[in-house]
């Protein structure tokens, strides 16, 4: 069967594909799909409608107007919910059960959770009285910021997207999606649901491509944009930034991570493997949240790496449908060079790999896909490269302490401030060390629990800005005070 051709979507239709690029999946090495690359033009068509779309009647939509349309998205894409997962399970070739409970569902909730917080929004409004007996009323109505450009990653595509997309037609703005070129599938097919549920032509565009010198760089530097949400690396955030710097235009950058875990000796020790195994090696390490770091109080320390190293060795690899399989390969084999790279980097640098460390062998076509072994390190130096950057596949360095303070400072001890877990069943030392993460969010006893209205976001070189509930509705609108004198 011929591979599906993936196109454009600007200004409320798929344009003629033009040059392509091969979608290549992970799994076997297959052609998943030929991509059409937006060219310049494209891109500037694309900020055309969009400006268009917010410059008319999109932009005057009322609240109510936009809450019922994130609703009826809502409902179309649980309507498609098997379309969509069939497409990000291609890109990314993730076990089906997870991109179900994981991916997909997110996208139903995104859309539903930024329906509620706007519905519920009030309006900031103050009485002014001066000591002279002037007073004034102030209210500060809220705006589109305007055309956004949205540019995503291939981790999670369609929950990342979505994530930014909801809040972004909250507020009324119209955007130019660059999703990963990697994971092109979720975003095109959401473009067609968006259209099915009454989103206005030029609302939502899609351009396919890559960064430095294709689609990313196009839309970054547009002189037309009048924001840029953007989540993926460190690095890639720092050339946007560069890219916006001449327009001075606001951004909202969810980066990497070097994320700490910590398990006191008091902890329940078979929730906390669990819970550690899952921040390990949830999407084969492949979610900025992920656990790279644990920190383990001397007395449990051979227990908990134990325990890992069976959890590491029980995960099953195989294809996405079929129902043992635990465990998917990385996205692309560059990533998993990059990834053993790390695995030969940190033999070097002293760590003892407890399990793991290499790539399995696995029958058929299987093995011409992007697989790894989960792998787990002892004895790594605190300073080693391998303990400090993030690897963004299935591993963590394991590190014995002794006392809260130093777990504190060495948890602390990196560029990055993402995420971070606390394991012990003291809860008041739970509250404490968590509070004194420098990150973004902290868990106790969990990890990846979501509450859709909380802050998430990162510190240093993991972010800027915070997203869910009021926070994303802060940066895609722009406040207009007005005072009226009484
Ligand atoms: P990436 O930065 O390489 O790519 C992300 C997106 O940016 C892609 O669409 C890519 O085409 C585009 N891009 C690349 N260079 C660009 C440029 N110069 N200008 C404009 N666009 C450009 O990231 P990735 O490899 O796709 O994703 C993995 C990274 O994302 C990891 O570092 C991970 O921690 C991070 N991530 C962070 C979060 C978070 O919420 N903090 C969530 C998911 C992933
Ligand atoms: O849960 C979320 O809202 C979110 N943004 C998750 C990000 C995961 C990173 O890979």
């Amino acid at each position: 069967m011929a591979a599906k051709t993936l196109r454009n979507y600007v200004g409320g239709a798929f344009l003629p594909p033009g040059n392509t690029f091969d979608k290549i999946s992970p799994v076997d090495g297959s052609l998943v799909a030929q991509v059409a690359e937006a060219d310049r033009n494209t891109v500037d068509q694309a900020v055309a409608a969009a400006r268009k779309a917010v410059d008319g009647a999109w932009g005057n939509t009322s609240v109510p107007e936009r809450v019922a349309l994130l609703r009826r998205i809502a409902d179309r894409v649980e309507a498609r919910f098997d379309d969509l997962l069939a497409a990000e399970v291609a890109d990314t070739g993730k076990p089906l059960a997870l991109a179900r409970e994981l991916d997909v569902a997110r996208a139903v909730a995104n859309f539903r959770a930024f329906a509620d917080v706007t519905a519920a929004r009030g309006l900031d409004s103050f009485l002014t009285e001066l000591p002279d007996g002037r007073r004034a009323l102030n209210y500060a109505l809220r705006k589109p910021l305007g055309v956004v450009g949205i540019i995503v990653p291939w981790n999670l595509p369609l929950l990342l997207l979505t994530w930014k997309l909801a809040p972004a037609l909250a507020g009324g703005n119209a955007v130019v999606i660059k999703p990963s070129e990697e994971t092109p599938s979720s975003a095109t097919l959401l473009a067609e649901i968006c259209a099915e549920a009454g989103v206005p032509d030029g609302v939502v565009n899609v351009v396919h491509g890559f960064g430095p010198d294709s689609a990313g760089e196009w839309l970054t530097t547009h002189p037309d944009l009048d924001g840029v949400t953007f989540t993926g690396e460190s690095a890639t955030g720092a050339a946007i930034m560069r890219a916006v710097a001449p327009h001075v235009r606001p951004v909202s950058f969810e980066l990497g991570g070097k994320n700490a875990a910590i398990v006191f000796a008091d902890a329940d020790l078979s929730r906390t493997v669990d819970g550690l195994a899952r921040s390990i090696f949830t999407n084969t390490g492949q979610v900025c949240l992920c656990t790279e770091r644990v920190y383990l109080q001397r007395p449990v320390f051979d227990e908990v790496v134990a325990g890992l190293a069976d959890r590491a060795r029980a995960l099953r690899p195989g294809r996405p449908d079929d129902p043992s399989t635990t465990t998917g390969p990385l996205i692309s084999l560059a990533h998993r060079e990059k990834v053993l790279s790390y695995y030969r980097l940190a033999e070097s640098e002293g760590a003892t790999t407890v399990t793991g460390g290499g790539v399995p062998s696995l029958a058929g076509s299987l093995d011409r896909g992007a697989w790894i072994e989960p792998t787990l390190w002892t004895g790594l130096p605190h300073d080693a490269r391998a303990a400090r950057e993030e690897v963004f596949g299935p591993v963590a360095a394991l590190i014995p302490f002794d006392t809260e303070e130093e777990a504190t400072r060495l948890a602390n001890d990196t560029r990055y401030g993402l995420a971070a877990a606390v394991w012990t069943r003291d809860l008041e030392r739970g509250h404490r060390v968590a509070g004194r993460m420098r990150v973004g969010m902290s868990w106790v006893n969990t990890w990846f629990l979501r509450d859709l209205r909380s802050p998430f976001g990162g510190v240093g070189l993991s972010g800027i800005g915070r997203e869910g509930g009021e926070h994303s509705l802060h940066f895609y609108t722009e406040p207009t005070n007005v005072c009226v004198a009484l």
